[in-house]
C-alpha cells in the first residue's frame, strides 16, 4: 500500500450532514467531531435506531475530523441494550440484533478516527461495550462499570467477550459476568480499563484536550495507531515484527513526517516536556 493510498483512506470523508436519530447530537470544534448520546431520560440506553446512528456516523464521520470525542449526556454514560426492545426476539433476530452492534462498533474501532470515550455514572452492559471500542478512555470519578447481563438472563453481544478480556482480563470479565460485581472509576483505572481519571464534571474538558491533541497528529501515524497496532499486537511476533517494518517505512516517508522531523532539527517543533 503507497502512502498516497494510505492517506486516501485516512481523508476521505462525508461532506453531507450525517442523518442522525434524536438520541445521538453531534457538533464540530476544529478538528474533533463531539457525538453526545442524546436519551438521558432513558439513561442513554442503547434502541436499535442508535445503534444504526453510531453505525452511520462513524462510517463517515463529517468532513475534516482527526478525532471524535464521544460523551453521554445526563447523569450516566450509558445504561447499555435498550431492554424494552428485547422481550419478543427470536434467535434469529438476536443473531442478527448482535451482528448489527458488532458492525456498528468496528467502525468505532477501525474507523477513521480515534476515538476519546468520556465515562461517567453507569457504564454498564452494552455502554460498557461502546466504551471498549473507544481508543482512549477518560472517567470522572462518578463512574461505575457492571455487566448485569447475567442477571437479566442474557450474554453480551456487542463484541464486550472479544474486546473487555484484552483490556481487564477474563477473569475479571467472568466476575463480572457470574457476580454482577461493580468495579468504581478508581478501580476500573487501577485495572487499566481507563487510561485518564479526572473530578465529576471535568471529563469533558479533559477528553476534548485529549481529542485536540490526537487530531494533531499526522494522519498517517494515526492510521498506523488505529489499524496496525491493534493487529500487530494480536499476530504471532514475526509477523508483527515485518508488519511493524512495513508500516514504520510507509510512516516515515510520508511528507508530513519528513516536514515534522524538519521542524524538530530545525528547532521549531515542540520538545517532550514531563
Ligand atoms: C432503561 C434502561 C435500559 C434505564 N433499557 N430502559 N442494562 C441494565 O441492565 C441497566 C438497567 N438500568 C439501570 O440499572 C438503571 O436505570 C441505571 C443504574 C442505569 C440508572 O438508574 P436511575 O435510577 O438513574 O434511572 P432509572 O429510574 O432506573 O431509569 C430511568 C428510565 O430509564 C426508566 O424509564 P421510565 O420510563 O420508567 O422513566 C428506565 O426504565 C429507563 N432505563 N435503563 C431500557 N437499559 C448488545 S447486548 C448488551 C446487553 C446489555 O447491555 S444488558 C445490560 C442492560
Amino acid at each position: 500500500m503507497t502512502a498516497e493510498l494510505v492517506r486516501a483512506s485516512v481523508t476521505q470523508t462525508n461532506s453531507t450532514p450525517i442523518d442522525l436519530p434524536p438520541s445521538l447530537a453531534a457538533e464540530q470544534q476544529g478538528k474533533v467531531a463531539i457525538l453526545r448520546l442524546n436519551r438521558p431520560h432513558k439513561r442513554n440506553a442503547l434502541d436499535d435506531k442508535t445503534i444504526l446512528g453510531i453505525e452511520t456516523f462513524f462510517s463517515a464521520p463529517p468532513e475534516g475530523v482527526g478525532c471524535v470525542l464521544l460523551v453521554g449526556e445526563g447523569e450516566h454514560f450509558s445504561a447499555g441494550l435498550d431492554l424494552s426492545e428485547l422481550k419478543e426476539r427470536d434467535v434469529a433476530q438476536g443473531i442478527a440484533h448482535s451482528s448489527l452492534w458488532h458492525r456498528a462498533f468496528e467502525k468505532i474501532q477501525f474507523g477513521k478516527a480515534p476515538v476519546v470515550a468520556v465515562l461517567h455514572g453507569a457504564v454498564v452492559g452494552g455502554g460498557l461495550e461502546l466504551a471498549a471500542a473507544a481508543h482512549v478512555r477518560v472517567a470522572e470519578r462518578s463512574a461505575y462499570y457492571a455487566l448485569p447481563e447475567g442477571s437479566r438472563g442474557i450474554y453480551v453481544g456487542g463484541g464486550g467477550s472479544v474486546r473487555l478480556p484484552r483490556l481487564i482480563g477474563v477473569a475479571r470479565m467472568m466476575d463480572m459476568m457470574l457476580t454482577g460485581r461493580t468495579y468504581s472509576a478508581e478501580e476500573g483505572q487501577a485495572m487499566g480499563l481507563t487510561t485518564y481519571l479526572v473530578e465529576p464534571g471535568k471529563g469533558f474538558a479533559k477528553g476534548l484536550e485529549l481529542a485536540q491533541r490526537i487530531a494533531a497528529n499526522a494522519p498517517l501515524t494515526n492510521f498506523a495507531v488505529m489499524q496496525a497496532l491493534p493487529r500487530i499486537a494480536e499476530s504471532d511476533p514475526a509477523s508483527g515484527y515485518a508488519m511493524e517494518a512495513l508500516i514504520s517505512a510507509i510512516a516515515q516517508a510520508d511528507p508530513e513526517a519528513k516536514a515534522r522531523l524538519r521542524d524538530f532539527l530545525e528547532k521549531r517543533g515542540p520538545k517532550v516536556t514531563r
